[in-house]
């Protein structure tokens, strides 16, 4: 009986009526627009995360309950292999569609309107951008990475970088739309938010701590414990401890490291950001983040505080004031790790996610190679560190990048070259990643014979 039970998502007691009637007008936008549609693609980006498939399976639910003539398909490019993120694929989403870059522009021809979740028409690491197909076709863009600097908007267009996952805004539409949701959507959703948020504590606001708390009591813990307790293959541990003996700690010495910048390179840098870097652009839904803080505290009283990036008084983080500079040059540990001959994309995040518990730690460099990519994982310690345009930087015109403060990632293309010379390439990004770092000057030591 218990797996049957079904809830709609009670709001916060003070949840505004703005804001409210706000969700509304975006729901009944998305359900005009879906009016007459039989085959629409939720597309997830490639390589699907946990929020990406809880999001993608919540706006099926959405669409089920709210609009049940329409047929609706769950797709992704791309490869799911994290070991969690391919059962969490297996039990929720079994029916999804998995589209060839290949193919993408045949197959796209197929649907009669498209919707993106945990990404956006602009983002390059989603299906659409290797067809011609038009961004501003777009339906529906429910997301929470930073905004590029673009006036490409889906029809409905949600984008919020100040929450911590895209499964939290599509808590926000089920409970506003009153989609009753069983144990295994809500698992799905507080995994989605639970990953990507670490457990609350990076990337999070007053939004995430409610649908967190909510959706908590409603977890089937046998599914849960089966997502996230996932056994691996023996080869897993192997590239695990190939990936530990190819990391370096480097030290940052002094905060004035960065003076050093050469001044070429930060004017190229500041051309590649002024075209691709985030604007600031701030949905009007955000800023009602502000009234649950309160509410927030009351639900979660363990919680770290009050959520970080609320208390800049909505300043774009991307600002670049003098004192918030200062405080991200706080000294600490760099790790990098450079996985030669990846088996799945994804293994650098997850090796960037292993090595952010070293003591420490303020910036975890993961480099690796995929087929005829460099893939980059990078994260930071603190919340005002600026991965995602750390990144950006780096990848410059030869790649695409995108992120948050405090994680980000990033693909370098490598094609017509040798495996020797993709693994030059990719030695050769460290000494970058470190200027920009301000350890340029470090010669580091192999983590397994640090002390
Ligand atoms: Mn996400």
């Amino acid at each position: 009986m218990e797996e049957t039970l079904t809830a709609v998502l009670p709001l916060p007691e003070d949840y505004g009526g703005r804001r409210r009637s706000s969700i509304e007008r975006r729901v009944q936008q998305i359900l005009e627009l879906v009016e007459g549609k039989n085959n629409l693609l939720v597309l997830m980006h490639n390589d699907p995360d946990p929020d990406a498939i809880a999001s993608a399976r919540a706006l099926e639910e959405l669409l089920r309950i709210h609009a049940p003539a329409t047929g609706v398909t769950l797709g992704h490019g791309g490869i799911i292999g994290r070991a969690e993120n391919r059962t969490m694929a297996d039990e929720i989403v079994p029916h999804k569609v998995r589209i060839s870059q290949r193919a993408a522009a045949a197959e796209m021809s197929v649907y009669d309107g498209v919707m993106l979740v945990d990404t956006q028409p602009v983002a390059a690491n989603h299906l659409l951008w290797s067809t011609d197909y038009p961004g501003e076709e777009v339906l529906v863009a429910i997301d929470h990475h930073p905004p590029r600097r673009s006036q490409l908007r889906a029809k409905v267009h949600d984008v919020r970088p100040d929450v911590g996952a895209s499964s939290t805004l599509l808590c926000e539409y089920l409970a506003v739309a009153e989609v009753p949701i069983d144990r295994r959507l809500a698992t799905a959703l507080f995994y989605g938010i639970k990953s990507d948020t670490m457990g609350l504590s990076r990337q999070t606001s007053a939004l995430d701590i409610w649908a967190y708390s909510t959706l908590r009591h409603l977890v089937e813990t046998d599914l849960l414990n089966r997502i996230e307790h996932v056994q691996v293959p023996r080869t897993y541990f192997r590239s695990i401890s190939d990936a530990l003996a190819n990391t370096t700690i480097y030290t940052v010495s002094m905060p004035s490291a960065v003076d050093e910048e050469d001044e070429e390179e930060a004017e190229e840098a500041e051309e590649i950001l002024e075209e691709d870097e985030t604007d600031g652009y701030r949905s009007d839904l955000e800023r009602f983040d502000l009234d649950i803080i309160a509410l927030s505290r009351m639900l979660a009283p363990g919680s770290p505080g009050p959520p970080t990036g609320l208390e800049d008084g909505g300043e774009d983080a991307d600002g670049g004031d003098e004192e918030s500079e200062e405080e991200t040059e706080r000294a600490g540990d760099i790790a990098v790790s450079l996985l030669f001959d990846m088996p799945r994309p994804d293994m650098a995040a997850e090796v960037a996610d292993l090595l952010m518990r070293m003591e420490n730690v303020a910036w975890v460099v993961c480099l690796g190679i995929f087929q005829d990519q460099g893939v980059m994982s990078v994260r930071a310690s603190d919340s005002n560190a600026k991965a995602g345009r750390l990144v950006r930087i780096i990848a410059g015109r030869n790649g695409s990048a995108g992120g948050h403060n405090t994680m980000a990632g990033g693909r370098i293309h490598l094609p017509d070259k040798t495996p020797a010379e993709r693994i030059a390439e990719l030695h050769a990004l460290v000494p970058r990643f470190l200027k920009e770092l301000g350890a340029g000057n470090d010669m580091g030591v192999a983590l397994l014979e640090a002390e």
